[in-house]
């Protein structure tokens, strides 16, 4: 009846009626009723459903720029617009008080109106309705329940990071990442054009830029440990057209891009085409490898002649009020020994090579703002002064956004704890090689880019956040789809939603009818987060540990199954099982939806005489690499360097491990793992001392392993076994680490603490 009653209706009164219908109105948390993402803020059911297969007549309001055809793609469905059709009314209204991106929108069962104060909110709208369709596989016919929805984001800046230098994606690809974007409502692509490794964009002044830094002769392949490289020319560019479409197709969706042309560091692939930028004059090759690298930009005037003719390019194609211009990762190495440079500082009044990038980003500055735009850059423009206007991203962690926001500068968030989705979002050992970290969804719907701590006064200024996408280990698009779906869905309700609101139970709700409609649009999103994982921890006596399996999914149940070496298998009892022996144990979800791809977890736990046993670390590692505690140095696992999987635990500064076995046991060999990676200031111990007792207070010294300075710092990164032999009897064992301390000169992170990296304790 009600439904029928709706149909009666004039356009205008339904409104009202809907109003008089809110004993309908589905509140949270039951509203997961309906799979949007981002959820909206306030959604009103009304019985009956617009359908879509019938013929509809498109209405304009006011001052649009919508046409069939882009209305056709925005809805994604073949609509048959005619005349006399079922209305779908799209109504600007700039003098209504409404937040510039909010959106109403009424869907009835022989109309739509859509009603917003921009072009943009509009386009948001439009987005949310797409959301709304559901249609049937066999027959093809589609509809929309009907419903009112009254929409605003929370924050101002939503945005998603493409780095398109170490992997080249081509014009079609970045659309369908944009088509993304404006699924999940983000209204900024931030596009990392240049880099060491390439240069993406052509400039008509300078097309060595192109021809020559837009190619490589070869790219480093495989785990970053594994320092292998192929001889392939790898490189790509953007011609000013496709550029123009881009920008064109993504502000018909509402989305400004803002490029990124990186200054004074990662800029090798410039110096490649114009060495004469660079301190040395150069020759350079575009980078193979990933990394930082010390040949950056030279601070003598005609590198700013230069990088404003670039820029002055870069503006007339890009509309957006921000410019990035990089700033993170410069090292200051050539800039000390260059007389150019040095002579700048002397004419400048600076301290120091850090007031000196300063001075570079600060001088950009003015002339970006000369032109009526702004610049931003990551977090290090903090360093030596932040320049005027700028605005910080920062992605060290929120320190230097808090740092840019108390001083009342703009920033967006974008911390490598939540924000990088080129770290793994699963288990490190089921996942494609990643470059390092472990960011699982849920993390990313955790994510408050507000630190609650931050002062009333101060939180304006921080817009939104950002989700990153680097591309040294993604080399094809179907793996950005991977990397970033559904950890962008996450983050866009962290960015649209009020953090009060959000449910992680209802968001995977959600999400689980979200992600067969997106694999049906031809997107490859992960599974990862369906993982049971595994942690390990003391088992009920010592000796023994107890492996829990764990599904961020409360409501699908897993089965857990463990095999002796020897073949003998059972399952686990409550998700539980405790071993005493070496043993493989296996956790999987076990529903049988046919539209999921849940992955298999299976690991094996290798015993010995350490395996499970007491143990205490002190200090305790460092928070970023502290997984498991002490505890995952005896858990049978054993940390694999090629994957920097979270089995490592790393600290700054020495430690002593100290084990209680329990009993008196006799053994003759004690080895401990560690890890050395200079490029990431990870050393080798310098030192590693053994004892023993039987009593836990008298030590006698077993053995002492010293390195020598060579091999410290061999650059190759590797894992490597350090054993004291000695037949002993004892029940007590400590082990002290002294880390290398401040990294010497000449070697990657002189002068900073060194990282040591510790795996696995097996006594045999
Ligand atoms: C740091 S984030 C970088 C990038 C790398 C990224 C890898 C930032 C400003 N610099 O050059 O690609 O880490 O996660």
């Amino acid at each position: 009846m009600i439904k029928y009653l709706f149909y009666l209706l004039p356009e205008k009164r339904s409104v009202s009626l809907a109003c008089l219908l809110l004993s309908v109105t589905v509140g949270f948390p039951q509203y997961s009723a309906k799979p949007l993402i981002p959820f909206p803020r306030q959604i009103t059911s009304i019985p009956g459903n617009f359908q879509w297969d019938i013929p509809v007549d498109i209405h304009c309001e006011g001052n649009i720029v919508l046409d069939d055809t882009l209305v056709r793609t925005l809805i994604g469905l073949p609509l048959d617009i005619r005349p006399g059709g079922n209305v779908i009314k799209f109504r600007l209204m700039p003098q209504k008080v409404m937040q510039s991106e909010a959106y109403t929108l009424r869907v009835l069962p022989d109309n739509i109106l859509i009603e917003a104060t921009s072009q943009q909110g509009l386009l948001w709208g439009i987005s949310t309705l797409r959301q709304t369709i559901e249609c049937q596989d066999d027959n093809g016919s589609c509809l929309s329940a009907c419903m009112v929805i009254q929409d605003e984001p929370f924050f101002p800046y939503r945005g998603m990071h493409l780095d398109v230098v170490r992997h080249f994606f081509p014009v079609d690809f970045i659309k369908k990442y944009i088509d993304l974007l404006y699924r999940y409502r983000f209204n900024t692509f931030h596009w990392h054009l240049t880099d060491d490794q390439g240069w993406r964009m052509d400039i008509r002044r300078y097309p060595k830029l192109t021809l020559t830094g837009g190619w490589r002769n070869g790219s480093q392949i495989g785990p970053y440990a594994d320092m292998t490289f192929d001889t392939i020319r790898y490189g790509g560019y953007y011609t000013q057209d496709e550029i123009r479409e881009v920008v064109a197709y993504a502000a018909d969706r509402g989305i400004t891009i803002i490029p990124e042309i990186e200054m004074p560091g990662h800029a090798l692939a410039a110096l490649a085409a114009h060495p004469e930028l660079s301190c040395t004059g150069g020759p350079f090759e575009v980078a193979q490898g990933w990394g930082v690298f010390e040949a950056v930009f030279c601070t003598q005037d005609s590198t700013f002649h230069f990088l404003e003719n670039v820029l002055e390019e870069v503006m007339d194609l890009f509309p957006s009020e921000w410019i990035h211009i990089g700033g993170d990762e410069c090292p200051k190495v050539q800039w000390k020994k260059c007389p150019k440079c040095q002579k700048r500082i002397k004419d400048e009044g600076l301290k120091d090579e850090h007031e000196l990038q300063s001075w570079f980003i600060r001088r950009i500055e003015r002339f970006v703002n000369s032109r009526g735009r702004r610049i931003i850059g990551w977090d290090e423009i903090l360093e030596g002064g932040l320049a005027p206007n700028a605005a910080v991203m920062s992605w060290r962690g929120m320190e230097g956004g808090i740092a840019a926001a108390t001083a009342g500068h703009d920033v967006v968030m974008t911390p490598v704890s939540h924000c990088y989705f080129d770290y793994y979002q699963g288990l490190p050992d089921l996942e494609p090689i990643a470059i390092g970290g472990f960011t699982p969804l849920l993390k990313v719907f955790e994510f408050n880019p507000v630190p609650p701590l931050l002062p009333e006064s101060v939180r304006p200024f921080i817009k939104g956040a950002q989700g990153n996408v680097w591309t040294e280990y993604i080399t094809t698009s179907e793996h950005v789809e991977y990397m970033v779906l559904p950890r962008m869905a996450a983050l866009a309700e962290v960015l649209w939603r009020e953090p009060q609101v959000r449910d992680p139970r209802d968001f995977l709700s959600r999400l689980s009818h979200e992600i067969p409609k997106l694999k049906k649009a031809g997107y490859h999103p992960s599974f990862s987060h369906y993982q049971v994982n595994l942690i390990t921890q003391p088992g009920s006596r010592p000796g023994t540990m107890l492996v829990e399996g764990q599904s961020t999914l409360p409501d699908k149940p897993f089965t857990l199954t463990w095999t002796t070496p020897g073949g003998m298998a059972a399952d686990s009892v409550n998700g539980r099982v405790e071993l005493a022996h070496s043993a493989t144990v296996t956790g999987v979800i076990t529903s049988n939806d046919p539209d999921a791809d849940y992955p298999m977890t299976c690991r094996t736990y290798h015993f010995n005489k350490a395996t499970a046993r007491g143990i205490t670390v002190t200090p305790q590692p460092h928070p970023s690499y502290s997984s498991g505690g002490g505890f995952s140095l005896v858990n049978g696992i054993s940390g694999d360097p090629r994957r920097r999987d979270n089995a490592w635990l790393g600290w700054l500064s020495d430690v002593t491990i100290s084990l209680d076995l329990n009993e008196m046991m006799s053994f003759d060999s004690i080895t401990i793992s560690a890890w050395s990676e200079p490029g990431s200031w990870i050393y080798f111990p310098g030192e590693i001392q053994f004892y023993t007792a039987t009593d836990g207070k008298k030590y006698h010294f077993l053995n002492s392993l010293r390195l020598s300075g060579e091999d410290q710092t061999i650059m190759k990164p590797g894992k490597r076994f350090f054993t004291a032999r000695k037949k002993v009897r004892a029940r007590f064992i400590k082990i002290v680490v002294r880390h290398m301390g401040t990294i010497p000169d000449t070697l990657p992170g002189a002068g900073h603490p060194a990282w040591l990296f510790l795996d696995e304790i097996t006594i045999h």
